[in-house]
């Protein structure tokens, strides 16, 4: 196991972030920049269900003790990992589907979203890292007034870029309008 942890004092951490391995991290860090922003403390380690089952099993077991509310699991290929964490844990466990194989994530997302009735893995999109740390606040801030309203600052900010986007096509097209002429 290849841990990373991470206390900074005035973050209580909680969510637990587990990666498959370290050739994910391309796209789970993409997790932890968007819990940072929100202030949301993680610790994050590499655990396989395969290659350390052990390991695996003893965070999962553990997490719910620890004071952690939600676990984030990003894994490629035949990803079993956040299915075997969510069989021994009672708190949310959300899966990332890596893309880190000839099958492009589409093996991890059908391992991830198929899960048999009784054990639910949450699954976000192939490589859908941020939205993972979206839904895990947006668990948190159930229980989370403060939390509950940087989200729909968040919301807010989202739908003004749109407005901007939108602005910027009207122009491009009365460009398209002014300069191009009807063919007679
Ligand atoms: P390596 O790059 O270490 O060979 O891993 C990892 O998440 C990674 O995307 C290749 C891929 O294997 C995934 N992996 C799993 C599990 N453990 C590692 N899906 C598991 O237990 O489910």
């Amino acid at each position: 196991m290849l841990g990373v942890e991470k206390d900074e004092g005035f973050l209580k951490k909680q969510v637990l972030v587990i990666m498959g391995s370290d050739s994910d991290w391309s796209i789970m860090k993409k997790t932890l920049i968007t819990l940072k922003e929100f202030a949301i403390g993680y610790e994050v380690h590499v655990a396989s269900a395969h290659r350390t089952t052990d390991c695996a099993l003893q965070l999962a077991r553990e997490a719910e003790q620890k004071g952690f509310a939600v676990i984030i699991a990003g894994a490629g290929a035949a990803a079993h990992l956040p299915g075997v964490l969510a069989a021994v844990t009672p708190l949310p466990v959300i899966g990332i589907p890596i893309n880190s194989t000839a099958l492009q994530g589409v093996d991890a997302l059908y391992a991830m979203v198929q899960m048999p009735a009784g054990i639910p893995v949450a699954t976000v999109a192939i490589d859908g890292a941020k939205n993972a740390a979206l839904l895990a606040l947006r668990i948190l801030s159930v229980q989370d007034s403060a939390l509950r309203q940087k989200l729909i600052e968040y919301k807010e900010q989202l739908a003004a870029e749109v407005t901007r986007k939108d602005e910027k096509i009207q122009n491009l097209v009365r460009e398209i309008e002014e300069k191009v002429s009807i063919k007679s």
